[in-house]
């Protein structure tokens, strides 16, 4: 045995951000929870446990891959990888020009500084609108939704969850999901400090979850009507009096639009379509109204379904309206210490945010917060003429799993003159593409949540060193990205990278020296960067940040902080925080106002037939984390949730087959009959369905599981993000093994 030392690292797997403490002798003997870590004191979930079985999984990729005649991978060096990645590309931009190559952004680069800096850097040089991510089947409806309200896509108010004593939490399963825009290690802990304290939690939920279990009370709601319930909310506030911003008044606009706006919804409207008692929205009004602080938190079900951007909007408005926002316990502004637009430029005032500025050349769809629904993406490589995609890039996305009607995404990527994924496994998406690049283990690069410090429920900075050195010649994801980028400016497969890095840092360093609110204001960009010595790459980038941020912080700081900096409780930001150019909280935005009658016409809307939803286990990462021994143990999670009174009517038995049909597509899976989930509803993960020929994944075979996103539709989107319908899905549903078509199948509609 060799020595023993014990190494500090934040998990990079969830938005939870949780420290964690390695013991290594030679490979990882242990993970536990740090429990010096200020933010996370100790907490860990299963996931964390499996950075030892990732880093030492077999298939893992660790060298490029070229996809051979015959179709089947073969290792190749790096130079060659980037020499072939420069003809193929270099052709289609040719061919095609800009647009004719996509990039689509998975999950986790979100996560790493790498992506986040460096992938902007290549989607720069490439000139591309046909810029794809994981966002469109996500948040973009609440990242839009703040965006139109405060000014900023990342300014989202956080629930206070320390200290609020009351929390209505809908659409969200955060003991499964460890929470999401809402970085808060250990909810379950923090959930039951509000309890403590002897307050109260509230879910609104189609399934009782793990959250609603542990919750005070749990809402049974038909899934897509989020926004009449919180419509009914807001109306009983203002008609009984209760509608008061408090400390945010004289700065919030447009009150009494949303009183108007908000009138055809009473509490007795909107009890049929969400199946909540005229009486229950009632009282959740009063209560709201009455706690001592409060926060509404909506997440997945509420963005992720017809009505996303309209629920995520009334979310926001509930909390202004019963005087929450910006209130501890309440509704609140992190203030990250990096990189957070809201405190760069001048405070209170700005631009705001603008979207539709292009449309997707074949739906004509709107382009959001720089992106386009990737729904859109397979027709837009199926359909000819100029503009069509010819080539793709993934980066750390699996989105030929994750996105809607994915056999018809997976014939069309296929059809591609050039695939290049930056990915570390030859999964359902990445098995299309010719060169295949992998990235670093997740402990072998530094990790800073640039994006998950701004959501999170305390102010806190945290810097992880690598816990091993890479191997020989494996560059990190950043280096990878800025030779692509070299690639895509024209500049060939050997561009000077260091020379690249030295622009990012310089011109990092220029808009800091030209920002009049900016501490490094009026410094000469040169002496900026120099102070940032001796670290490049992604680190120099966050040191520039640091300084530039709102603490007067270095990443020397950090470094002497392996168990993070603690910057305190969230504090009022009020009006300082906003961007909107009336320096005023809107809170009713033209753009999703438009879509209150879309609202109103859904209260007359007939609820037949069954619907699909989600759901997250807690031993499972979207699609990507099924190849580890440690986490696909135990019992089948990939099944069908159907409640004992459909099972009955439509012939299923707990432990049988069903089949699940859908406008797009069919599926068979085990049903398992539950009554944790409402009558008429089904509810099935995503992320599973690892048999697909190709797939080099030989645990995650062993444990497939089927795609409920055979089912989703490329067609159903949230009119005003186009982000995909996930929740709330027309179905139907029969016995595995019934002819297609027959009575049972015509029966499936419930009475
Ligand atoms: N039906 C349905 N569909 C959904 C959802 C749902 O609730 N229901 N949820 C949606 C949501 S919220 C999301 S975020 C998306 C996720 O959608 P995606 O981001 O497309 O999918 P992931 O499963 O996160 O896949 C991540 C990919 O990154 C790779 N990877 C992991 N770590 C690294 C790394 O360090 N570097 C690189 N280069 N690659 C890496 C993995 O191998 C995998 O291929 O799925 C969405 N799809
Ligand atoms: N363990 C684990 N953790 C994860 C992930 C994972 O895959 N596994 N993924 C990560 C990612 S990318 C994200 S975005 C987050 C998501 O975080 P969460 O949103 O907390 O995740 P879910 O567990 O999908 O919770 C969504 C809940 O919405 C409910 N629901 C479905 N439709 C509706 C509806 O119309 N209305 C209401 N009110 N509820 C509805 C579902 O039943 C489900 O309980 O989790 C992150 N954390
Ligand atoms: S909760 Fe998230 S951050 Fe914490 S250990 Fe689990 S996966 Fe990692
Ligand atoms: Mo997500």
């Amino acid at each position: 045995m060799g020595e023993t030392r014990t190494a500090y690292r934040t998990c990079p797997l969830c938005e939870a951000t949780c420290g964690l403490e390695l013991t290594i002798n030679g490979s990882v003997q242990k993970v536990r929870g740090d429990a010096q870590d200020v933010f996370s004191h100790g907490f860990l979930c299963p996931k964390g446990v499996s950075l030892k079985e990732l880093h030492e999984d077999p298939d893992r990729l660790r060298t490029p891959m070229r996809k051979r005649e015959d179709g089947t991978f073969e290792p190749i060096g790096w130079d060659e990888a980037f020499a072939l990645i420069d003809e193929k590309l270099g052709a289609v931009l040719a061919a095609g020009g800009r647009d004719a190559v996509a990039v689509y952004l998975g999950n986790p680069s979100a996560h790493g500084l790498s992506s986040l800096v460096y992938g902007r850097v290549l989607l720069k040089a490439l000139g591309t609108k046909n810029i794809f991510s994981a966002s469109t089947v996500d948040q973009y409806p609440k990242q839009l939704a703040c965006g139109l309200m405060f000014g900023g896509s990342l300014t989202v108010p956080i629930p206070d969850l320390d200290r609020t004593q009351y929390l209505l939490c809908m659409g969200a399963n955060p003991l499964a999901s460890n929470g999401s825009l809402m970085t808060a290690p250990d909810v379950r802990g923090r959930l039951k400090g509000i309890q403590a304290r002897g307050g109260k939690i509230v879910v609104v939920d189609p399934r009782r979850s793990r959250t609603a279990e542990a919750a005070d009370e749990h809402l049974f709601i038909r899934p897509g009507s989020d926004a009449l319930l919180l419509a009914g909310i807001v109306n009983t506030l203002f008609a009984e009096g209760l509608a008061d911003p408090g400390a945010a008044s004289e700065h919030v606009a447009g009150l009494e639009e949303v009183c108007e706006l908000m009138a055809p919804f009473t509490a007795e409207a909107v009890a049929a379509p969400t199946g909540i008692a005229a009486e229950d929205v009632r009282r959740i009004a009063r209560e709201l109204a009455a706690a001592e602080s409060a926060a509404v938190y909506g997440r997945i079900g509420t963005t992720t379904q017809t009505f996303g951007a309209t629920a995520s909007w009334l979310i926001d408005v509930v909390n202004v309206v019963t005087g929450n926002l910006d209130q501890p316990g309440g509704v609140m502004f992190t203030k990250a210490a990096a990189g957070a637009p809201n405190t760069k430029g001048r405070p209170g005032r700005g631009r705001g945010v603008v979207f539709g500025r292009w449309q997707s050349r074949v739906r004509g769809a709107n382009e959001v917060l720089g992106e386009l629904p990737v729904a859109c993406l397979a027709e837009e490589i199926e359909t000819p003429g100029e503009g069509q995609v010819r080539a793709l890039i993934t980066i750390a996305g699996n989105p030929v799993s994750s996105t809607p009607n994915v056999e018809r995404l997976s014939a069309a990527v296929e059809s591609l003159d050039f695939m290049l994924s930056l990915d570390i496994y030859v999964n359902e998406t990445t098995r299309h593409a010719d060169v295949i690049l992998p990235a670093l283990s997740h402990l072998e690069h530094s990790q800073y949540d640039l994006v998950f410090n701004q959501f999170a429920v305390r102010n806190v900075a945290k810097w992880s060193a690598p816990v091993f050195e890479p191997p020989a010649g494996m560059p990190d994801e950043w280096q990878t990205l800025l030779r692509l980028a070299g690639i895509a400016g024209g500049a060939g497969p050997d561009t000077d990278i260091e020379a690249l890095d030295d622009r990012v840092a310089t011109d990092l360093a220029r808009r800091e020296a030209g920002d009049p609110h900016s501490p490094l204001f009026g410094q000469d960009p040169a002496d900026i960067v120099a102070a940032a010595a001796p670290w490049r790459g992604p680190e120099r980038v966050l040191d520039i940040m640091l300084r530039a941020g709102p603490y007067d912080l270095t990443l020397a700081d950090l470094v002497a902080a392996p168990h993070g900096i603690d910057l305190g409780p969230l504090q009022p930001r009020l009006p300082e925080v906003l961007r909107t150019p009336s320096g005023k909280v809107e809170l009713a935005p033209e753009a999703i106002a438009a879509d209150v009658p879309r609202l109103r016409a859904a209260l007359d809307a007939a609820s037949d037939g069954m619907v699909l939803v989600g759901r997250r286990d807690l031993r499972s990462n979207n699609s990507w984390m099924h190849n580890l021994p440690l986490l696909v143990s135990g019992p089948l999670r990939c099944t069908a949730h159907v409640h004992p009174d459909d099972a009955a009517r439509l012939g299923l038995v707990d432990g049988g087959q069903a089949r699940v049909s859908s406008r797009a597509g069919v599926i068979e899976i085990p049903v398992e009959v539950t009554d944790a989930i409402m009558p008429g509803v089904v509810s099935i993960p995503h992320g599973w369905g690892h048999d697909t020929p190709g797939l080099d994944m030989a645990v995650a075979r062993e444990h497939a599981g089927v795609n409920s996103n055979v089912l989703t539709d490329e067609n159903d989107l949230e009119p005003i993000t186009g982000t995909a319908v996930l929740n709330g899905i027309p179905i139907v549903v029969e016995p595995a093994g019934t002819p297609a078509g027959s009575e049972v199948a015509a029966a499936a509609a419930p009475a």
